[in-house]
């Protein structure tokens, strides 16, 4: 009978359906809460049951989370680690446990033998997009202020190892303040407002290079707020390509930023749920491309990347 198929593909597909944990950083910035809620509704969507942890920013939360869906036997495990050292022993326990584990966004500093496979951007590439774009802007003569992000994360580490590498081809480039903004806002507007008073309000200052959009904004608070003008007297480069910064962009206070798409659910669970019916091909990065975006195309981004 109808009634009999219709209850038996229900119940087919509720027992179908996987139970994936997820660890997440925290919810530090409109990146990372964009990132959130893309994982959210692509679970959702596949009718996957998401045991959604926010870190707020601490390791050993994630540790205890991971530690809480193994207990859980969840079907896999996806982690966005908030930095890369520290994961061998969760991530052995996992294995022990024959529970496979997905890296998302920031990667890991461990064997890879202990993970399927990551899903995320290249941030030595950022660095480097970054910097070439600057050295372009600036005739490779530039003395530049960075705003790190979170220290020990793998953004951190890679953009600032990317764009030293760049520059160092420039002797006429150079970092003359470097300090840490965490990724967030307040931090980022910190951070500057130190910078403008030991460099005597930015003087002989040709740049900004923000590890990402977010502190940037709060960096263009600050400036203004000195009487200084961002994207014009100073120029700004960044990451991430959050609506923000392309409305700094259009507003003349921003001109580029290298985007990190933070839709990248549907590649991850594809990597997931494919793995959990079989496949075994993946590679150990499933790289997410990037791209630069300056002015010209920022209204088409803000429409494109965020609708009308
Ligand atoms: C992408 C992501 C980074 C973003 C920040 O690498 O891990 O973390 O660039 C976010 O905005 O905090």
């Amino acid at each position: 009978a109808w009634w009999l198929i219709a209850a038996l593909l229900t119940f087919a597909t509720a027992a179908s359906a996987e139970t994936i944990g997820f660890s997440q950083v925290g919810a530090e910035n409109e990146w990372r809460t964009a990132f959130s809620a893309d994982m959210k509704a692509e679970a959702k969507a596949r009718g996957i049951n998401l045991l959604f942890d926010d870190a707020q920013g601490s390791l050993d939360r994630q540790f205890a989370a991971v530690g809480r869906f193994i207990a859980e036997h969840v079907d896999a495990i996806i982690i966005a680690p908030v930095v890369v050292t520290g994961w061998t022993p969760v991530l052995k326990e996992a294995q022990a446990a024959h529970i496979p584990v997905f890296i998302a966004d920031r990667s890991v500093d461990a064997d890879p033998s202990l993970f399927v496979a990551r899903i995320g951007n290249d941030t030595n590439l950022e660095g480097r997009l970054a910097a070439a774009w600057l050295a372009q802007a600036s005739r490779g003569r530039c003395a530049i202020v960075e705003l790190r992000g979170t220290p020990g994360s793998a953004p951190a580490i890679g953009r600032r190892t990317g764009f030293a590498a760049v520059i160092a081809q420039f002797p006429a480039m150079r970092i003359i303040r470097s300090e840490s903004g965490n990724f967030t806002e307040e931090s980022g507007q910190r951070v500057m407002t130190d910078f403008i008073v030991s460099t005597d309000r930015l003087k002989g200052v040709c740049a900004v290079w923000s590890h990402n959009d977010t502190m940037l904004i709060g960096a263009i608070k600050a400036m203004k707020a000195a009487g200084l003008r961002p994207g014009k007297d100073i120029l700004t480069i960044s990451v991430d390509g959050v609506p923000d910064i392309y409305r700094a962009m259009l507003a003349g206070d921003a001109n580029a930023s290298v985007e990190v798409k933070s839709d990248i659910g549907k590649y991850t669970f594809d990597v997931v749920q494919g793995y959990l019916h079989g496949r075994r091909d993946y590679p150990k990065w499933v790289v997410i491309p990037t791209d630069l975006h300056t002015p010209q195309d920022a209204a088409q981004m803000l429409e494109r990347r965020y609708g009308p």
